[in-house]
């Protein structure tokens, strides 16, 4: 080869290095791309109002926050700031907790009274007629918060000229429950391995630690449990308890808790206890030694997730004891240390022929007051188990003094795993807004959740991650805006999700109108297509077995009835839906009055829910005027209609968006579109069996028949 050949091969290797690189490193940069600004006059505004940076603080906190918003400026004003750590002319920066504030700015700033330890204010004062911003905070972390909010302004293009922002997270505990394995399979998780690498820690320190570390709290999440809610007792072993050090290392800097999932049984298990009895002292001692040696390690140790007596899952109930007998003895383990107990409600039983919606609240209702002060509830958004839509829990109206945390589901197991596009931050308000009539109109979730209805002391938000070891960490590069929304909602229960997707466009992708008005629209309506085309009209649990993958409405030979789709829709001859108004399982007594009288009314139960709580005649008449059956079947071509206007929205932005994030998008709404096409098919065939009636004008005929898809099996699906 010549040698201008060879440079010509060369240079054309190296640009599609350079290009597959940049653009591998936007996926994996999530929602902190920091682009360029390119609009003059924003640039000029900026660079007239950052002259320097004075950055106070002397912690390893101070020093991220400071690495954070350096690194951020050159990025996107191509103009690298050093420290000055004094303030001299005009047009600083400052960063720095209140007490490294001098007085004068301090008493600038005004009242630090109004924000929480993790709270922040960014402030345009002047001093001594010179212009300064000053972002600060009670503690180096809520300085930290206050810098990503900063920055967030400046991805968004807002403009930074007098600023007056105080702001504060509104639950304390604002965690990802990561439901990973110790060999790194990952329970519901799409989106390749765990990011722990319990092999190689604790001495290999990932960078991705260090990433996931920074990307969590620059939305506010301060705590994360490591470990499936299924849990292996080994985690609590010294040689495991010295990789979580490893890792709580990493993550303190940035305010992030560990915590972990504690086995009932692991007195027994790793303990060498011939019992795991609340009651019986060698077992109080067990996990009273226990706490005092991860404290030992971990001093800022967050505490125990705990899943018991549920899905086989052991606990208090194996010894004759309560849920209140084990989160209490739990509970005085850590609480010399601070540490939380998160007891989970998600519990239902074989052994009970009660309708499965009811049995958490029947279980726990009766518990309201008795849990120790350091002991949360945690309980699911749903009665049932994270289906693209239910109704609020029961529970979450229900006991007053007790405090419950939200628990969501951010990976989507029942939500087209990572291959659907679903904005969930949308379902997440839909649940925060409902109104629980507790303590009358206007006591929504969110109120009983950040604990102003109750003066709950202890509160927070839990969300099921979706990370994982994927170049993109979520698998789909629109499941990052899941992540990222779930922890602003943990920051502040009450923001607009349209808010939210607003802000992740524009510091993910772009701030061009013409590609954030129609993404963001496409973001909005996805939640409502998924209902559409998996479980319309109230419909829920009608998925196929063990995995979770596709449509499984015929599923009826599960060992345990409450486990079948066919317990769920109940489709027969005369109708569909589970009838859990008064006159069939009463589930509608758990909620408030208010709330039970409209679900239970046929004339005002929402359509949405209208088969979550009603067993209704294929010829109901919905309020549109067509027959159920017809509004059924229009439904779930609604939904696959709603996901081809997402592909053609999306096949319009390709110059607004790197060639492989493009791509990628645009051959997953591909598949997306295909698996409602599946999920239309199956569901109007099986159920067609029953109603008997043609489908109606509009809807699609299904081009395979109910055999093939009941034939379709998937024993490698993931997550399971
Ligand atoms: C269900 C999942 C199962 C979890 C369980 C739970 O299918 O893998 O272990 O919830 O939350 O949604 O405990």
């Amino acid at each position: 080869m010549t040698y201008i050949k060879k440079t010509f091969f060369k240079s054309i290797l190296l640009f599609f290095v350079v290009c597959w690189s940049s653009s591998a490193q936007k996926d994996y940069k999530l929602w902190l791309q920091y682009n360029k600004v390119d609009n003059d006059n924003l640039k000029t505004e900026y660079l007239s109002n950052i002259k320097e940076i004075v950055s106070l603080g002397k912690s390893e906190t101070s020093q991220i926050a400071f690495t954070e918003l350096q690194s951020a400026l050159d990025e996107m004003l191509g103009k690298k700031f050093e420290n000055k750590s004094i303030t001299t002319g005009d047009h600083n920066i400052i960063i720095g907790s209140k007490e490294s504030l001098a007085p004068e700015i301090q008493k600038e700033i005004g009242n630090f009274d109004q924000i929480n330890d993790e709270g922040f204010i960014i402030k345009s004062i002047s001093i001594k007629n010179k212009k300064q911003l000053v972002i600060t905070g009670k503690t180096d972390i809520g300085v930290l918060y206050g810098v990503y909010s900063f920055l967030r302004l400046m991805q968004t293009n807002k403009s930074i000229q007098n600023l007056n922002i105080t702001d504060a997270p509104k639950t304390n505990i604002r965690i990802l429950n990561h439901w990973d394995n110790l060999d790194r399979t990952v329970e519901r998780g799409y989106a390749g391995f765990s990011l722990w690498n319990w092999q190689k820690l604790p001495d290999f320190i990932d960078q991705r630690y260090i990433d996931y570390a920074r990307a969590n709290a620059s939305i506010g999440i301060n705590g994360t449990v490591l470990t499936n809610v299924n849990a292996n007792a080994l985690i609590l072993t010294p040689q495991y308890l010295e990789k979580v050090e490893a890792l709580s290392n990493v993550f303190r800097p940035y305010g992030i808790k560990v915590y972990l999932t504690a086995r009932f049984s692991a007195p027994i298990e790793i303990g060498g206890l011939k019992t795991a009895d609340p009651k019986d002292a060698q077992v109080i001692n067990w996990w009273k030694n226990k706490a005092k040696e991860i404290y030992k390690r971990i001093p800022d140790f967050g505490g125990f997730l705990v899943k018991a007596n549920s899905e086989g899952q052991p606990g208090p109930q194996n010894y004759n004891r309560d849920h209140v007998d084990g989160a209490n003895m739990l509970a005085d383990a850590v609480a010399p240390f601070g540490g939380v107990i998160m007891w989970r409600a998600f519990v239902y039983s074989e052994h009970d022929a009660n309708d499965r919606a009811k049995q958490a609240y029947a279980e726990f209702v009766p518990y309201d007051g008795k849990f120790k002060d350091n002991v949360i509830v945690q309980v699911k958004n749903g009665a049932i188990d994270f289906q693209p839509r239910e109704p609020f829990h029961p529970m979450f109206g229900a006991m007053p003094k007790t405090p419950l945390m939200m628990e969501f589901q951010i990976t989507q197991e029942y939500l087209g795993f990572s291959t659907h596009l679903v904005f969930l931050p949308k379902l997440f308000q839909e649940v925060l807004e409902s109104d629980t009539y507790q303590k009358g109109k206007g006591t929504t979730v969110a109120k009983v959740i950040d604990g102003s209805l109750n003066k709950t002391k202890l509160t927070g938000i839990a969300g099921v991650s979706n990370i994982g070891n994927d170049l993109n960490w979520t698998g789909h590069p629109f499941a990052q805006a899941n992540w990222y929304g779930f922890g602003r909602l943990a920051w502040n229960p009450y923001l607009d999700s349209e808010t939210i997707a607003d802000e992740w466009l524009r510091c993910t992708f772009s701030n061009d109108e013409n590609f954030i008005k129609p993404v963001k629209q496409m973001m909005m309506q996805s939640r409502e297509a998924v209902v559409n085309y998996m479980t319309p009209l109230g419909l829920h649990h009608i998925m196929d077995t063990g995995h979770h993958y596709g449509p499984g409405p015929w599923v009826s030979n599960l060992s345990r009835p409450e486990w079948n789709p066919v317990y769920y829709h109940k489709a027969d001859k005369n109708g569909i839906g589970f009838d859990r108004s008064k006159t069939g399982t009463n589930a509608t007594a758990q909620y408030a009055p208010e709330v039970e009288k409209m679900f239970d009314n046929l004339e005002t139960c929402p359509e949405k829910d209208l088969l979550w709580f009603h067993h209704v005649s294929w010829d109901y008449k919905l309020k549109n005027g067509q027959t159920l059956w017809n509004g059924l079947a229009l439904k779930y071509q609604e939904g696959v209609n709603q996901v081809a206007a997402m592909q053609n929205i999306w096949n319009k932005t390709q110059k607004y968006v790197d060639e492989e994030r493009f791509k990628e998008v645009q051959m997953l709404l591909e598949i997306q579109h295909k698996e409602a096409k599946w999920w239309r098919d199956a569901c109007l065939l099986y159920f067609q069996q029953y109603s008997k009636k043609e489908l109606p004008l509009g809807v699609e005929k299904p081009t395979q028949s109910l055999d093939y898809f009941k034939s379709l099996k998937f024993p490698f699906a993931p997550g399971n």
